[in-house]
C-alpha cells in the first residue's frame, strides 16, 4: 500500500437526489472529523474508534438543529478514500439532505467533484485504475451480465492478468539487458531462442484477451439492435411486444414511425439496446425521408440488424437484393431475417407464392405471441455469434483498455521481429520498454492528468 495523502477535505451527497428513506453525506479528507465535530451534537468524533456508528445532530452555528443523523467513522487508511472519512446518514428529503451538506461545508469544507473519492483511493493506492472504472461501470451497468464483468474487474481479474504481461516483458527486459552487458565481446544472444518464445507466448495470451473485447463491448454497453424493413411490416409492434409497453405508435397505416425510436431491454442478462426505426422506401413526404435516412444511419451502427418482412405480402423488387445485401454482410453485422404476421400467413387465402420462398430465421406474429421466446433466444444467439462467452472468463470492456492493449501488443510484435531480424538488444530493449508503459497506463502504474479526468469525470458526483 501507498503512503496516503491526505489532502483538503471535501464533501458531497453520495445518494441520489430524492425523497428516500435515509440519504448520506460523505466528508473525506484532512480533519474531517474535525470538521464533522463543529457542526454535530454527540460524541466527540474525533475520539471515536474507526467503524464505528454515532446518533447526533446536526446543527448551524446559531444552534438551530438540522436533522438527527448517524454518524459513520472510518479510519485512514481504512477507509474508501484512505483518508479519514465521516459517513452522515440523514433524513431522506432533498430539502433536509442539501442542508446537512450546506452545514458541513460552511466548516471550512470543500463540495467534491464528480469521481473525486474514487480518484483519492486511486491516487492513495486503494485502487488501481482499471479497479477505478469498473467502480463507474458496475454503477452504470444496466444489465446483470454488465454488473458481473464489473465485478470480476473490481476484483482485480484484469489487472492480474496485465500484471503478469508486465512481468514476462521484465523477464524478457532482463534477457535483452544480459545481452547488451556481453555487446562488447560480441556475443549473440545466449538464449535468443526462449525470448522469441517468451515473447511469441506473450503476443498470443495479449491476443486472446483482446479477442475478448468484442463480447465485452456488447455486455457492457448493449446490444444496439435495428429493427428495419418495409412501413407496415410489424416493427413497431415487435418492439412494444419486447418492452412489453406501448413505447412506439402502432397503426395501420404505412409510415407511422417516422423518427428512430429507442428502447432498452433486457433479456437472461443482456441488454439489449432496440432501435425502431421509419420503414424504408421511396417518398417524397420530407419527414418520412429524413425518418428513412435515420434508419440507414442507424443500421450502419448497429450490432445487430433484424430485419422483418411481413409474410402476407409478396417480396417488393427491390426487397429480395437489399435482404441478399444483408445477408453478404453478416460477418461483419450479425443479421436475422423474421418474418411477421404469422397469423395471416398461415390463413389459405395468404399461401406465399413458390417464387416468394426464401429461407426465414424464424416466422413470428407479434399479435398472438407466437414464436416470440424464439426469437429472444435467436437473438441473444447471433448477437453473441461467434464470440467466445463464458461467464467466468474475464472480459475487455473499455476501449481504453483495448487500445493499450493493442499497442502493447504492436511493441512485442516490434521486439520479436528486431530479433528475428537479428538487430541488437538496445532496439529490443526499446520496444519492449514502451510494452511496458502501455500496459502500466491500464492499471495506473503510469498516468496523467488528462487520462484521470476523462475518466473520473464519468463518475457522478458522491462517488
Ligand atoms: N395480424 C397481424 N398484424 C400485425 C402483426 N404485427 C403488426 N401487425 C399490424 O400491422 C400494422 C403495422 O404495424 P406496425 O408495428 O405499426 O408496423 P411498422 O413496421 O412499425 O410500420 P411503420 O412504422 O409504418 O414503418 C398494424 O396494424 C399492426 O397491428 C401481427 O403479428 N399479426
Ligand atoms: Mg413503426
Amino acid at each position: 500500500m501507498s503512503e496516503i495523502n491526505h489532502q483538503t477535505p471535501i464533501a458531497a451527497i453520495a445518494t441520489p437526489i430524492g425523497e428516500g428513506g435515509i440519504a448520506v453525506i460523505r466528508i473525506s479528507g484532512k480533519g474531517a472529523f474535525d470538521k464533522v465535530k463543529s457542526c454535530f451534537r454527540g460524541k466527540d468524533l474525533t475520539k471515536a474508534d474507526s467503524h464505528t456508528v454515532h446518533f447526533g445532530k446536526i446543527v448551524k452555528k446559531d444552534g438551530r438543529i438540522v436533522d438527527e443523523v448517524l454518524a459513520t467513522v472510518f479510519r485512514s487508511p481504512k477507509s474508501y478514500t484512505g483518508e479519514d472519512t465521516v459517513e452522515v446518514s440523514c433524513h431522506g428529503g432533498v430539502l433536509v439532505t442539501q442542508s446537512v451538506l450546506e452545514t458541513i461545508l460552511d466548516q471550512d469544507v470543500r463540495p467534491a467533484e464528480p469521481g473525486e473519492f474514487t480518484q483519492r483511493a486511486f491516487l492513495n493506492g486503494k485502487l488501481d485504475l482499471d479497479q477505478a472504472e469498473a467502480v463507474a461501470d458496475l454503477i452504470h451497468a444496466k444489465s446483470i451480465k454488465a454488473v458481473d464483468a464489473a465485478n470480476q474487474q473490481l476484483e482485480g481479474r484484469l489487472g492480474q492478468h496485465i500484471k503478469t504481461f508486465r512481468q514476462q516483458i521484465i523477464d524478457a527486459t532482463a534477457m535483452v539487458e544480459l545481452e547488451l552487458d556481453f555487446i562488447e565481446e560480441d556475443v549473440e544472444f545466449a538464449n535468443k531462442e526462449q525470448l522469441h518464445k517468451l515473447l511469441s507466448d506473450l503476443n498470443v495470451e495479449i491476443g486472446n484477451l483482446l479477442d475478448t473485447y468484442e463480447t465485452g463491448r456488447l455486455v457492457k454497453d448493449g446490444v444496439k439492435t435495428v429493427f428495419i424493413g418495409r412501413p407496415n411490416a410489424g416493427k413497431s409492434t415487435l418492439l412494444n411486444t419486447l418492452i412489453g409497453s406501448e413505447r412506439a405508435i402502432v397503426t395501420e397505416i404505412a409510415g407511422t414511425t417516422r423518427d428512430t425510436i429507442d428502447a432498452d431491454w433486457s433479456y437472461d442478462g443482456l441488454l439489449f439496446k432496440l432501435i425502431d426505426t421509419a420503414g424504408l422506401r421511396d417518398t417524397v413526404d420530407i419527414i418520412e425521408a429524413e425518418g428513412v435516412k435515420r434508419s440507414q444511419k442507424a443500421f450502419e451502427e448497429a450490432d445487430l440488424v433484424v430485419y422483418l418482412k411481413d409474410l402476407s405480402l409478396p417480396f417488393d423488387s427491390e426487397e429480395r437484393e437489399e435482404i441478399a445485401g444483408f445477408q453478404k454482410r453478416a460477418s461483419e453485422t450479425p443479421f436475422l431475417l423474421i418474418g411477421t404476421k404469422l397469423d395471416l400467413k398461415n390463413s389459405p387465402k395468404n399461401e406465399t407464392p413458390k417464387e416468394d420462398r426464401i429461407h426465414y430465421d424464424l416466422k413470428i406474429s407479434a399479435i398472438n405471441n407466437t414464436n416470440i421466446e424464439d426469437l429472444k433466444k435467436v437473438m441473444k444467439q447471433r448477437a453473441l455469434e461467434n464470440k467466445d462467452y463464458d461467464t467466468s472468463s474475464i472480459l475487455v470492456t473499455s476501449s481504453r483498455h483495448r487500445d493499450g492493449l493493442q499497442k502493447a501488443r504492436e511493441n512485442v510484435n516490434r521486439a520479436i521481429h528486431a530479433l528475428d531480424q537479428g538487430m541488437t538488444g538496445d532496439f529490443l530493449a526499446i520496444d519492449l520498454r514502451a510494452a511496458l508503459k502501455d500496459l502500466g497506463a491500464i492499471t495506473g502504474e503510469i498516468t496523467n492528468e488528462d487520462i484521470l479526468s476523462s475518466i473520473f469525470s464519468r463518475f457522478c458526483i458522491g462517488k
